[in-house]
């Protein structure tokens, strides 16, 4: 064996020279790899004995693409024309093996190789533009040539990873390896080929398909429109499209030259450099600092439910998704009967769009116990509660359930605003109760905020992280505080929003700014959509705010067909008129002047205020990074994931003019825009979120 660099090794089996790469954790196609490969592949192509090259990777997968970490930083170690000239322009025939996913840089270089063989698990495919890029080493070029342009595309834009059998039906792959079998595979592979010489086949002179969909334009004309709707907003697909499009009309190399052009242009932009942090971030979102990985975790084979109603219910579904039995139970048997017959028409419907079986469906609901006594819980392993939202409610239930759950089970509250710590008091065991803050709707929604209170054992938030990681949802540690992360910074939002409107703006130009910015609704949509009763009493209502006045009308959202907007019988929004006037109205009798207010300051008015919340809230340490603070966004509220959540939005415009902004508007309009002394530190000292 001869060690080519640190992380590339070079053996022999008979004439067949096997290239391994061992770069964990996952391979990725950084600098010494590059040059492990241009000087492996190098030297095993000027070595007489040898015939033939098998690459292959040690440990979890095959290259899983270019390392990340390295964009944007100056370019060391063999460039990627260098590993194409030195494997697909190489004497010899070179055989890509591969496991685990194929993806991105990694992909791209085994479409240089001559061969491609693969276990049955293996994955493929070009996440990049998840990142705010396109593949920049030939993806664009070479799939089409394989798979077809329509299936290239659909590859390319989704971002979604293919598998083995699809990858052979295609062409992409020339052989399935056995399982656990890929080094012989390959070898036995290699030994067919061996022979092969010059001509060796390249897929860059592979023309057929192109040729097939040359001079049909709808084809990119159909993925257009489609994914013009899907990617509102997001720049880096019109890039993918022109690059798809130029392995139609240029010659190969062209298309190569183009493709790297768009890739290298897109690595500096906003977008891209957003999307990278989003992917960092989600990675570090689960580390939590004083529970390390190796904290015991208690086994939670059964889950209780409290509350029926669409929370509950929606709570319920994530574990029975997993496999985890949950018993759910409510007061009144209507209620009951309502929220399992909506947890059963939810699975109908996703089994009448195809994405579940019948028997998916029955074995879910087969998961599912439905009662009316809180002492049907005594053997649940995690009880979360989801009933009204009222402290001396919460309270009552907590001291029932710490009587009947058996020792040592968790009990959780899915409160969205309360006192954790006051909720864990009335039980004798606050060490193992915490905040599960799931959002609605929670069947679909990623965001769970866990909620560590002041008594919550390590092994008991352990457990909590591990469990939202198996439900599929992006578990997020936060601290004791109304409305924790992400509703506490929603407040600041929707208290600029109502003063706006009272100041000039009307409800739909608040609404369009925070749109177009990238959200997927303003707050006066999302009100309508929630309802605008939630929270609210006819019995205190005093007209005192539009909302109450809205309320008082029976315009109370969506549902009663009125509320900010008008809407018709599809629910679509329009401006209303009585609405405007109730809103002049409101404001002459309260004296105050409109003005014409500009979007920037509408977009200003909503996104600082919610940035410097943020702020204080990485103070209190109510958050334990500010990445976490743009995880809640993204994945809870709907932030555009291009604008990397509002602490790196902050960054990306500069603390500085955030400071300076909100000094201005304190100066104008008060207290509600007074500066977190975090903010003004990180100003003094030049710094960025990022780098607390
Ligand atoms: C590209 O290839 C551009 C080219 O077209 C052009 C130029 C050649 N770089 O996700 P995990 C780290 S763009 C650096 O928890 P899993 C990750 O941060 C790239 N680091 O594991 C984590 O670190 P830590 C296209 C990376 O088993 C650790 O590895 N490729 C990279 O759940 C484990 O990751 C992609 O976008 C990377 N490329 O999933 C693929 N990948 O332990 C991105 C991972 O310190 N990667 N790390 O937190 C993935 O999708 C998943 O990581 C993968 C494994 C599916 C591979």
């Amino acid at each position: 064996m001869t060690a080519i660099n640190a992380v590339t090794d070079l053996t022999r089996e008979g004439d067949i020279a096997v290239l391994t790469i061992n770069s964990p954790p996952v391979n990725a196609l950084s600098a010494d790899v590059r040059t492990g490969l241009r000087d492996g592949v190098g030297q095993a192509s000027a070595d007489p004995a040898v015939k033939a090259i098998v690459v292959i990777c040690a440990g979890r997968t095959f290259i899983a693409g270019a390392d990340i970490s390295e964009f944007g930083k100056p370019a060391t170690g063999a460039s990627l024309p260098e590993l194409q000239g030195a494997i697909e322009g190489g004497p010899k025939p070179v055989i890509a093996a591969m496991h685990g996913t194929a993806l991105g840089g990694g992909f791209e270089m085994a479409l240089m190789c001559h061969y491609r063989v693969a276990v049955p698990s293996a994955k493929f495919g070009f996440p990049e533009i998840k990142l705010g890029l396109i593949p920049g080493a030939g993806g664009t070029q070479r799939l089409p040539r394989l798979s077809g342009v329509e299936n290239a595309l659909e590859v390319i834009l989704s971002g979604t990873p293919f598998g083995a059998k699809q990858a052979l039906e295609w062409g992409v792959i020339d052989a399935l390896a056995e399982d656990r079998k890929l080094r012989e595979s390959a070898l036995a592979f290699a030994r067919k080929v061996i022979d092969t010489r010059m001509p060796l086949r390249k897929i860059r002179d592979l023309n057929d398909k192109i040729e097939a969909a040359r001079g049909r334009p709808e084809i990119l004309d159909k993925v257009r429109r489609e994914y013009a709707r899907k990617y509102r907003g997001f720049e880096a697909w019109q890039a993918a499209l022109r690059a798809v499009q130029a392995a139609l009309d240029l010659p190969f190399d062209d298309g190569m030259k183009l493709e790297r052009q768009l890739f290298l242009d897109l690595i500096p932009t906003a977008q891209s450099r957003a999307q990278r942090y989003v992917f960092f971030a989600e990675r570090k979102v689960w580390k939590v600092a004083d529970v390390p990985d190796d904290t015991p975790v208690l086994p939670v084979n059964k889950v209780g439910v409290i509350g029926a109603g669409t929370m509950g219910g929606g709570i319920a579904m994530n574990f029975l998704n997993a496999g985890i039995p949950v018993r759910i139970v409510e007061t009144a048997q209507d209620a009951l009967d309502r929220g399992i017959a909506t947890i059963r028409r939810n699975y109908d419907n996703t089994a009448k769009k195809g994405r579940l079986t019948q028997a998916d469906v029955q074995t879910r609901m087969g998961l599912l116990r439905a009662d009316l006594k809180l002492d049907t819980l005594a053997d649940c392993d995690l009880v979360i509660e989801a009933v009204y939202e009222n402290m001396d409610i919460k309270k009552d239930v907590f001291g029932k359930l710490d009587k009947i759950a058996k020792p040592g089970a968790i009990l959780a509250s899915n409160t969205s605003y309360l006192n954790i710590d006051e909720i864990a008091a009335v039980t004798s065991r606050p060490d193992h109760v915490l905040g599960m803050h799931f959002f609605s709707p929670a069947n679909v929604m990623r965001l769970l905020e866990v909620v560590r209170g002041e008594k919550t054992a390590k092994p008991v938030i352990a457990t909590a992280m591990q469990l939202a990681k198996k439900i599929g949802k992006i578990g997020v540690l936060v601290g004791v505080c109304h409305g924790f992360v992400g509703n506490r910074m929603l407040h600041q939002r929707q208290r600029e929003a109502q003063k706006l409107i009272l100041e000039g703006a009307m409800p739909w130009d608040v609404d369009r700014v925070i749109y177009d910015f990238g959200l997927p609704m303003g707050p006066f949509a999302m009100s309508d959509l929630a309802g605008l009763d939630i929270g609210w009493s006819k019995e205190t209502s005093k007209s005192s705010t539009i909302r109450e006045i809205l309320c008082e009308m029976g315009r109370r959202g969506q549902k009663t067909g009125a509320g900010f907007y008008d809407y018709d019988e599809s629910r679509n929004a329009k401006p209303s008129a009585l609405v405007e006037k109730i809103i002049l109205d409101f404001a002459a009798k309260k004296g105050i002047n409109r003005r014409t207010i500009s979007d920037a300051e509408i977009l200003e008015r909503c996104i600082y205020p919610m940035i410097n919340e943020g702020a204080k809230i990485l103070e209190e340490e109510k958050a334990q990074r500010a990445s976490d603070i743009d995880i809640v966004w993204i994945n809870g509220y709907g932030w555009p994931v291009y604008r990397g959540g509002p602490m790196f939005y902050a960054d990306l415009i500069g603390p500085g003019k955030v400071l300076a902004k909100l000094k201005e508007f304190e100066a104008t309009m008060g207290e509600d825009f007074k500066p977190a002394p975090l903010l003004e530190r990180l100003v003094a000292e030049n710094k960025r979120f990022q780098d607390l």
